[in-house]
C-alpha cells in the first residue's frame, strides 16, 4: 500500500533558500516526488487551504503570509505511514518545540513562519492534493 502527502515549502522557506535542502531531505529519505511546482498561491486557494482556521484570530495574517511570495508545492509518495513520517521530519508546529534534526528544529523559530507545510492526515492529503494539483494526483 502506498500513501501520498501534500508538502509545501512556505514563502519564508523559499526566501531563505531552503527549497533544495528540504527537497533533498525528502528525496534522501527515499520518498517519491510525483509533482513539484513553484508559484504564488492565489488568495481564494489559500483561504480554502486553511479553511479549518477561518474563525481563528490568526487567519488573516496566515493568508497574507502564505500568499506573500512563491511557495514550492509537492505531491510526495511513499509507503503507508508516509503522511505521518513527513510530519515527524518537519517537527512540531511551534519551531521552538522542534528538536534538532527536524526541518523546523533546524531552520525556524516562529510559529507563524515555520518554513514547511505537510498534510496532517491522509484525508487532508487527498483534499490538499486535489486543491493544488487536481484529483489525479490525490491517488
Ligand atoms: P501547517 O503546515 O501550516 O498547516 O502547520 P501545522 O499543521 O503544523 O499547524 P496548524 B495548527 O495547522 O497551523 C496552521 C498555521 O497557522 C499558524 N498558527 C497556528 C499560528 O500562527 N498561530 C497559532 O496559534 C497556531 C495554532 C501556524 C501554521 N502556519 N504557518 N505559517
Ligand atoms: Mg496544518
Amino acid at each position: 500500500m502506498s500513501e501520498r502527502s501534500f508538502v509545501m515549502v512556505k514563502p519564508d522557506g523559499v526566501a531563505a533558500g531552503l527549497t533544495g535542502e528540504i527537497v533533498g531531505r525528502i528525496e534522501r529519505r527515499g520518498l517519491g516526488i510525483l509533482a513539484l511546482e513553484k508559484r504564488v498561491m492565489a488568495r481564494e486557494v489559500a483561504e480554502e487551504h486553511y479553511g479549518e482556521h477561518r474563525e481563528r484570530p490568526f487567519f488573516g495574517e496566515l493568508v497574507e503570509f502564505i500568499t506573500s511570495g512563491p511557495v514550492v508545492m509537492m505531491a510526495v509518495e511513499g509507503p503507508e505511514g508516509t503522511v505521518e513520517a513527513l510530519r515527524t521530519m518537519m517537527g512540531p508546529t511551534n519551531p521552538l518545540d522542534a528538536p534538532p534534526g527536524t526541518i523546523r528544529g533546524d531552520f525556524a523559530t516562529d510559529v507563524g513562519r515555520n518554513v514547511i507545510h505537510g498534510s496532517d492526515g491522509p484525508e487532508s492529503a487527498a483534499r490538499e492534493l486535489t486543491l493544488h494539483f487536481g484529483a489525479e494526483l490525490a491517488g
